[in-house]
């Protein structure tokens, strides 16, 4: 993929290194092959452990039958639940303690994938044979996988001392019940924003090493993860142990998108195995493991009533999230308040309504994936704006203009809560559309129409705000008497090429070369604290505090210079490299003589500790926003349903740029991700649980072919919520891309009546839709439903507003909630002339009573695995 820039509204010093798009100094390693991941990391002895998963979705556990197993070659041992004396998982923030996840599956399995078992081996080889051979077996109770069912009073209970399926509510983030009043027309639908896995090139994986010498920790422990020292707090609370008992390190990480946020049981189970065996034990996952094992993103079934007066003003949204958080709350409890935080986009909203539920299903947890939350809110309120445009007949461009927020009123504060530090949307989308060429492609478009071509040309527009940055960072920087810098760093990249940001930020701040500067980071014993890399917050929190802890180093180096020098430190400054009086170069020193005269006290001015190191923990008083305007093109053969993405326009606002190739770079990769969701990525399960799509042949991952090259066009409005006035990039073209692309491929069909389709947009679900539409079917435009909103993984689902009823959540006539506990204090509102009912016409389902008829009493994995992992 090629990016061109057409503009470069940055000014450039030629003297300064930030701002230059300096090649990454991680990618030789990475390029050669000679990067090490955990799996490469040597460990002469180490024993292998594999785990036995179950392959059933939901059951209880009758016994486990490992006596075969013990007896194979070069076992060690095998290990259930029984045996780790019932130890688990710390429940994520807000989860209840009911839903702690065990470190294996004890008495009962939640989800097809879910560890029941681990056998330790001398090689991988044997332990693989050995975990066959490990005989399960189950009682299989009846599995929910839709989280809309799970909400039914008669689904299948996950949790049966929580009673229901309902883990978590937000009601907190905007309340209020009146937000569609007023409203001269309202469009309404529900979405699904699909489920889809994070494959990362490198899956989950481990290597626990017992330390058994004196002075080394009880544990030590490399794993494939974003956060490593939130990695050493949950090992060493599960495993009983001080923090200061537990040093946690990464090797190269091949790729998180989010997936490697948590500490998985897998990873604790390895460092527990490592103390009880007295041995180094290695884990690494397979494809088809960490298609089920990795938690999965998205998984939000959206509700959404959009309220707008009839010359295209928005005057109210309401929002019912359900969100499937999978079999145990992990990450996911973060999602729908994300998503409930950024619901005014970057449009003026002046009441917004809104409410998730969080629901357990029989699936593998779901969490963070690239934006987490925030793409889910700019999916649903581009596709309600592209309706609302349809029906209004104002042009998408348009509707959009008319409702940004305008630069002049930033800071901005959202009825969600959130305070927008700056943006230009204006800008951004007169920018996008330019570089698109948009009056050109409208006239293409209608002349396709005319000439009755097959393949139709769509445009789609997705614009967004969204949030990066949060907590604090730490950084140290130190000059070493050969001249050389080493900057200790919080953060832990997955490869985001923070070691060539940071060492820029460096020599930019102290006149160094960039060659001089090593990055060290991702390991808990040389770095003494860090929140890890996630949510778009590297640059803006750690960045920052390695400049502070650069220029804290400065001040120190002019200190010692000026006493050294016997001058006065106003007259020292940095210049070519050097510290001394400007303009004399014999009145100077380098900084390796610095760090030398550091070392010996003798040398230092009164009060001045030894050593030419400083460091600083930065903390965010408040996120920053960034936002863009995406423009996508794509082509669409109306006799095969087939999508092509032909263009795709850019325009991301990430404040000041430290590096613009690496912001491209993570442009790139996001629209990637964005546009796989929208055209191509889901996972999918049967009606029993069955992962369907647990590897990457079944599972519709693009490849570079797939994609055309992107346009990526800087824009940049300041920020002072950081000393670089940066924010975040590495989400923000995920969370554009998508609903550019999803519009587009509706756009491209609205001429034949297409409203919505859900994604993947896949031929099929697309000539389905160009099927009905030409077919005259007639969809329920209120509902968002007409032509391909069910899609194949959920075949026969009937009526889905249904399923919210029965659980007490009502949605007649328009999206009003009657929560169980939490009655709605405003009374129902009569439907307007734009507002049909919804009719809820599916009885109470008994499926529960039907699936657990076609499973036998009692099954075990032998009978099963091959059709689960194949
Ligand atoms: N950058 C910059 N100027 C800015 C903003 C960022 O030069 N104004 C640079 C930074 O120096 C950094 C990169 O862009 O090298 C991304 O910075 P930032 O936006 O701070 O994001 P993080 O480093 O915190 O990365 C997290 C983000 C997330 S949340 C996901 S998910 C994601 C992503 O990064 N996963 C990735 N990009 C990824 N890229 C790779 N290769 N692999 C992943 O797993």
């Amino acid at each position: 993929m090629t990016a061109h820039s057409p503009g470069r509204p940055e000014e450039l010093s030629p003297a300064r290194i930030l701002g230059r798009p300096m090649r990454r100094s991680e990618d030789r390693a990475l390029l050669t092959g000679a990067a090490r991941y955990t799996d490469d990391v040597p460990c002469e002895g180490a024993l292998h452990a594999v785990f036995v998963r179950s392959p059933i979705a939901h059951a209880l556990i009758r016994s486990v039958d490992a006596g075969e197993a013990r007896a194979m070659p070069g076992v060690v041992g095998v290990f259930v639940a029984g045996d780790m004396g019932g130890l688990r998982m710390p429940p994520v923030e807000d989860s209840p303690e009911t839903f702690a996840r065990p470190l294996l599956a004890a008495g009962r399995v939640r989800f097809a994938g879910e560890p029941v078992a681990v056998v330790v081996a001398q090689t991988r080889a044997q332990a693989v044979d050995a975990a066959d051979a490990v005989a399960v077996d189950y009682e299989p109770l009846a599995p929910v996988i839709d989280p809309e069912a799970a909400l039914e009073p008669d689904a299948p209970v996950l949790f049966p001392a929580h009673g229901s399926n309902l883990a978590i509510r937000v009601d907190d983030v905007a309340e209020d019940p009146g937000a569609l009043e007023g409203a001269e027309i309202t469009v309404r639908a529900r979405f699904v924003n699909q489920r889809v896995a994070p494959v990362p090139m490198e899956p989950n994986g481990a290597l626990a090493i017992a330390g058994l010498a004196p002075g080394q920790p009880p544990v030590a422990l490399w794993a494939s993860v974003q956060a490593p020292h939130d990695t050493r707090r949950i090992v060493a609370q599960v495993l009983g142990l001080d923090c200061a008992q537990v040093r946690v390190r990464t090797a190269a990480v091949g790729g998180g998108f989010g997936g490697k946020i948590p500490t998985y049981p897998e990873h604790v189970v390895i460092a527990w195995l490592a103390r009880r065996t007295g041995s180094a034990v290695r884990w690494s996952e397979t494809r088809s493991e960490n298609m089920v094992a990795m938690t999965h993103g998205r998984g939000q079934v959206q509700h959404v009533e959009l309220g707008a007066t009839r010359d295209g003003r928005l005057t109210g949204l309401r929002v019912l999230v359900i969100q499937d958080i999978g079999a145990y709350a992990s990450e996911a409890a973060t999602l729908p308040p994300l998503t409930g935080l950024m619901a005014s986009g970057p449009y003026r909203i002046p009441r917004i309504d809104f409410h998730a539920v969080s629901v357990l299903t029989n699936t593998t947890p779901v969490g963070a994936y690239r934006g987490a939350g925030r793409p889910e809110a700019t999916w649903l309120l581009e596709r309600a704006l592209d309706m609302l445009a349809g029906d209004l007949g104002i042009d998408p461009a348009e509707i959009r203009r008319r409702n940004f927020i305008p630069p002049e009123a930033f800071p901005y504060r959202t009825p969600t809560g959130a305070t927008y530090d700056s943006g230009d949307l204006g800008r951004a989308l007169d920018t996008a559309l330019r570089a698109a060429g948009y009056t050109e492609l409208r006239k293409e478009q209608a002349a396709r129409i005319d000439r009755g071509e097959t393949w139709r040309l769509g445009v789609g527009i997705g614009s967004y705000i969204e949030v990066t940055g949060w907590g604090s960072e730490f950084a140290s920087v130190e000059a070493d008497e050969k001249g050389t810098f080493t900057v200790l760093t919080g953060t832990s990249p997955q490869g985001q090429g923070h070691e060539t940001a940071w060492a820029q930020i460096v020599a930019d701040t102290l006149g160094a070369p960039f060659d001089a500067v090593a990055v060290r980071h991702s390991d808990t014993a040389l770095v003494p604290r860090g929140e890890g890399t996630m949510g778009s917050r590297s640059l803006q929190v750690g960045g920052s505090a390695v400049l502070r802890a650069s220029m804290a180093l400065l001040a120190k180096a002019r200190r010692l210079a000026a006493h050294l020098l016997e001058a006065s430190e106003s007259d020292v400054r940095g210049f070519d490299g050097r510290i001394g009086i400007t303009g004399d170069p014999e009145s100077s020193l380098s900084w390796a003589e610095l760090a030398a005269a550091a070392a010996d006290s003798a040398s230092l001015p009164p009060g001045m500790e030894t050593g030419l190191r400083a460091q600083d923990d930065f903390e965010m008083e408040d996120s920053t926003y960034p936002s863009g305007v995406h423009v996508a093109v794509v082509e669409v053969d109306t006799e095969t349903g087939k999508v092509k993405l032909a263009r795709h326009i850019a325009v991301d606002d990430c404040g000041r740029r430290v590096n613009p190739l690496l912001v491209e770079g993570q442009i790139h990769g996001g629209i990637a991700q964005g546009a796989a969701q929208a055209l191509y990525e889901s996972i999918v399960y049967d009606e029993l649980g069955n992962p369907l799509t647990a590897s990457l042949a079944s599972y519709g991952m693009p490849a570079a072919p797939d994609l055309p090259a992107f346009v990526t066009v800087p824009l940049a409005t300041p920020t002072d919520r950081n000393p670089l006035g940066a924010k975040g990039v590495g989400e923000g073209g995920t969370i554009g891309a998508g609903p550019a692309v999803h519009n587009a491929v509706i756009d491209a069909l609205s001429h034949l009546g297409g409203r919505h389709i859900d994604m993947p947009m896949s031929p099929d679900r697309v000539w389905m839709a160009i099927g009905d539409a030409l077919r005259g079917v007639p969809g329920d435009r209120e509902k968002g439903e007409a032509y391909g909103a069910a899609g194949p993984e959920w075949p026969d689902r009937g009526h889905r507003h249904a399923h919210a009823e029965a659980a007490g959540l009502s949605w007649s006539p328009a999206l009003r909630l009657h929560l169980p506990s939490k009655p709605a204090s405003s009374p129902p509102t009569p439907p307007g002339p734009e507002q049909t009912p919804c009719s809820s016409s599916l009885s109470p389902r008994t499926r529960a009573s039907r699936w657990i008829r076609r499973f036998p009493p009692c099954i075990t994995t032998r009978s099963l695995r091959p059709r689960v992992f194949p």
